[in-house]
């Protein structure tokens, strides 16, 4: 691979997927971050951005913090189920099926491959990639507000919350402001983005911390980096490969899926 590595915005050089193509071929560990919005095509609404995200017109602070679920633990609860149960009507679209073969593609030549997401809708895993650091949570799953009891619940309306372990309240196992992520997946995700060479970016607007750090991570490390989204984000101008546009539609013509 040539040793020349420009922004996409540079007029001598070839189109972005290509010269995206160009980098990935040469990639050995690869570190994919995606966020809501390889799920939008879905049908799954991001979370920003004016007139389409689903937390326009939303008082985050009480449905996404654990100060919002002390005040109103049943509607907070019904919120989470009813979000749960739309789960159950989705699917991956070609973006997740895409990277879910890139991952066999790369496990087969011998390289490695992780993909950490922010979301928590599990479409990773339904199209087939293996291992996936959910760094926000899981939908879901549930999970004991005191005791460590945690289930797979599926995409379900529960009606009774209390721990079949301890009595207390149940809550969904997903990350609210204010909280620390999962330990052991924050771990590996900063490992496998510490020693990734190449970076996939793909639909989040990274303004959340500490995920949006594994970006910096990356890049701090040496990795060549691609994004993948309609709009630029604030990393937007450190990115090797800027690809505009959707990634059901840019995944699988970059990844050569389709
Ligand atoms: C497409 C597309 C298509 C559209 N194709 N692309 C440092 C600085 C400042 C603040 C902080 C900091 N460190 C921590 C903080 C506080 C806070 C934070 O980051 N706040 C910022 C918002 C200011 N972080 C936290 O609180 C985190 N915890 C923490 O830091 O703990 C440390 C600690 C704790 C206690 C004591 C001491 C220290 C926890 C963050 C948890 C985030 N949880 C949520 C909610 C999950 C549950 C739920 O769903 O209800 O996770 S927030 C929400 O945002 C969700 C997402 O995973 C996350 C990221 O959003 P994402 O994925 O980027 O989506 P969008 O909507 O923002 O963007 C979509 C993108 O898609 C856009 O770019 C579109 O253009 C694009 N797109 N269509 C491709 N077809």
């Amino acid at each position: 691979m040539t040793d020349k590595v420009k922004n996409s915005f540079d007029a001598s050089y070839p189109q972005p997927v290509e010269w995206a193509r160009e980098l990935l071929s040469g990639a050995k560990n690869v570190f994919v971050f995606t966020g809501a919005g390889i799920s939008a095509e879905s049908g799954i609404p991001t979370y920003r951005g004016a007139g389409k995200g689903f937390w326009d017109g939303l008082r985050v602070a009480d449905w996404a913090t654990p100060q919002g679920f002390a005040r109103n633990p049943e509607g907070v609860w019904d919120w989470y189920c009813r979000r749960r149960v739309q789960l159950g009507s989705v699917r991956p679209n070609p973006g997740h099926e895409a990277l879910a073969q890139l991952q066999r593609r790369i496990a087969g030549s011998g390289g490695s491959f992780t993909l950490a997401t922010q979301n928590i809708d599990g479409l990773h895993q339904t199209a087939g990639t293996e291992n996936v650091l959910e760094l926000h949570g899981s939908l879901l799953a549930v999970r004991c507000s005191d005791c460590s009891y945690a289930e797979t619940v599926g995409p379900v309306a529960l009606d009774s919350p209390a721990c079949p372990e301890c009595g207390s309240r149940l809550r969904p196992d997903v990350v609210w402001f204010g909280e620390m992520l999962p330990q052991d997946t924050w771990r590996a995700a900063e490992q496998a983005a510490s020693e990734c060479d190449l970076l996939l970016v793909v639909g989040t607007s990274a303004v959340v911390y500490p995920a949006a750090g594994l970006i910096e991570t990356a890049l701090a490390g040496g990795a060549r980096s691609i994004e993948v989204n309609p709009e630029p984000n604030g990393f937007s101008g450190l990115m090797n490969v800027s690809i505009r546009g959707k990634s059901g539609e840019v995944l699988p013509q970059l990844l050569g899926y389709r």
